[in-house]
């Protein structure tokens, strides 16, 4: 019989003042370069993202999440100490289930802090081996790198002991169908008589003969009359059970990618070469919570839970980009409305058009220092307070605006939102390296993958990120950044 082991689910309890542990373009990279390294060994990865408002729903949630989780890294600092929230909601939660051995508890010490006052933190010591904060390895390549592999090493070690402790889960076989009682079997049917024998193949000649007729008649009619209608470059038309608004895209060559390699990014984007894309259609705007809203209650979904429980429905959110809905959720979506999600490819021609330029709007990123406001994006601005935030900006947004409230960063199509705001999932599977090998023509990524691409960064994201050639990743983790769009074939 077929087996398989649920994957290990890893929690990360952490302070937001400690965001930059989390930043694939910061020095200090660590959890992005753990779930990389990770990814072999069947784990699922949890922990709330910047953006997520406290409440009573999120308490529920974390609390729900660490019930679930059988490792639990604490990234700890004088930040993640002084947090009420993680002192009266996580850290509870997790001492609990840790003395009932139901979770694994790894203690990371990032800074200088008073963690051996913590009877919990000092009976456990910090990682990796001995209490030696990770802001003391950072500066050194060679010790930061040797300092991370320790780290991983420990915690592959706890993976394997949660997957040696749990039985091999059996897929159950499809049940058999029951055995036919032989006394049950009806009598044959009475013998057809011949009139009725000969009426099903009459109306079948009758049928085939018309269509032959009708069929060159309508088709000639259709085509005369649709020809004059062919859309022109970023030709605005409403599709779709959302009634949502699409842009055309011509078919024909455009330039992916950049030979750009000092950018602040882990993934390459090198070289520049010529993509061929057939015509499509694409969503002027990132797909809304309103009409997301609309599919769960049209089609009774049961996926994207998270969002469910978040979204509450008439206090001023239906018109930002909904966020935190997992690819398959996404992808669900663009199923109802007839499309599919973009391919990496379709995504950067939508927003760079045939130029090669940088941004949607063109070269130049000073126009985002326009006074008194930025109408080009909405990216981690003076509102926000990450280490990469630009103070230099003000767009009026912390985190999400309602889509298309930038109307100077609008593409060459006329798509909006293309920079910032909610990064937007795309069909393909990731692969660093893709460009070296990729189809010249309607190139739709590897065939299989650990990650899946995400474009365009967010409101939390610096100028590198922005780039409209620059490549994100993201795993099955619903994050509140990422969003979507929807494609459609232009055939339709
Ligand atoms: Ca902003
Ligand atoms: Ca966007």
């Amino acid at each position: 019989m077929e087996t398989t082991t649920k994957p290990a689910r890893i929690f990360v309890s952490y302070s937001h003042e400690d965001s930059l542990w989390f930043d694939a373009d910061n020095r200090r990279c660590l959890i992005p370069w753990l779930i990389n390294s990770l990814a072999r060994y069947n784990c699922e990865w949890w922990f709330d993202r910047r953006g997520l408002e406290a409440g009573d729903v999120f308490e529920r949630r974390i609390r729900d999440e660490i019930e679930q989780a059988d490792i639990a890294i604490l990234l700890v600092s004088q930040a993640f100490l002084s947090s009420t929230f993680i002192r009266t909601v996580e850290l509870p939660v997790i001492k609990e289930r840790t003395a009932r051995n139901e979770l694994i508890a790894l203690p990371i010490l990032l800074e200088p802090c008073l963690w051996s006052k913590d009877e919990f933190l000092n009976s456990r010591q910090m990682m990796p081996g001995k209490p030696t904060p990770l802001v003391n390895y950072v500066d050194s390549e060679k010790e930061w790198s040797n300092v991370r592999f320790q780290i991983l090493e420990e915690i592959v070690g706890k993976v394997e002991k949660v997957h040696a402790s749990r039985k091999p889960v059996p897929i159950r076989p499809p049940k058999p169908a029951p055995p036919v009682d032989p006394t049950r079997i009806p009598p044959p049917p009475p013998p057809i008589p011949w009139y009725r024998r000969l009426l099903i193949p009459g109306i079948l000649i009758f049928l085939v003969l018309t269509l032959a007729i009708a069929v060159p008649l309508l088709l000639k009619f259709t085509r005369t009359a649709s020809a004059p209608q062919r859309p022109t470059a970023g030709e605005l038309r409403v599709f779709g059970a959302s009634r949502m608004d699409f842009v055309y895209v011509p078919a024909g060559a455009f330039t992916m990618g950049s030979d750009v390699r000092a950018r602040q990014f882990i993934f390459s984007e090198y070289p520049p070469h010529k993509v061929y894309l057939d015509a499509y259609w694409i969503g002027k705007y990132e797909v809304t919570n309103r009409q997301f809203d609309q599919f769960i209650d049209a089609s009774g979904y049961p996926g994207a839970r998270r969002w469910a429980a978040q979204y509450k429905p008439g206090i001023g959110q239906e018109e930002l980009p909904v966020c935190g809905i997992s690819w398959d959720d996404a992808a669900a979506y663009c199923r109802w409305m007839g499309g599919r999600l973009p391919t990496e490819a379709e995504w950067e021609k939508a927003a760079r058009s045939t130029d090669a330029r940088t941004y949607p709007w063109g070269n130049d990123w000073n126009i985002v220092y326009t006074q008194p406001r930025c109408t080009a994006a909405n990216l981690a601005d003076r509102n926000t307070r990450f280490t990469w935030s630009d103070s230099r900006v003000d767009d009026g947004f912390k985190g999400t605006a309602p889509v298309g409230s930038f109307p100077q960063g609008a593409s060459p199509y006329g798509v909006m939102d293309m920079a910032g705001n909610a990064q937007e999932w795309c069909a393909d599977w990731f692969e660093d390296g893709y460009y070296s090998h990729s189809l010249a023509k309607n190139p739709t990524g590897p065939a299989a993958g650990e990650y899946r691409v995400v474009r365009g960064g967010s409101c939390n994201s610096g100028r590198d990120h922005l780039a409209s050639s620059a490549r994100g990743i993201a795993d099955k983790v619903e994050m509140w950044d990422t969003g979507f769009r929807v494609v459609i074939d232009a055939a339709k």
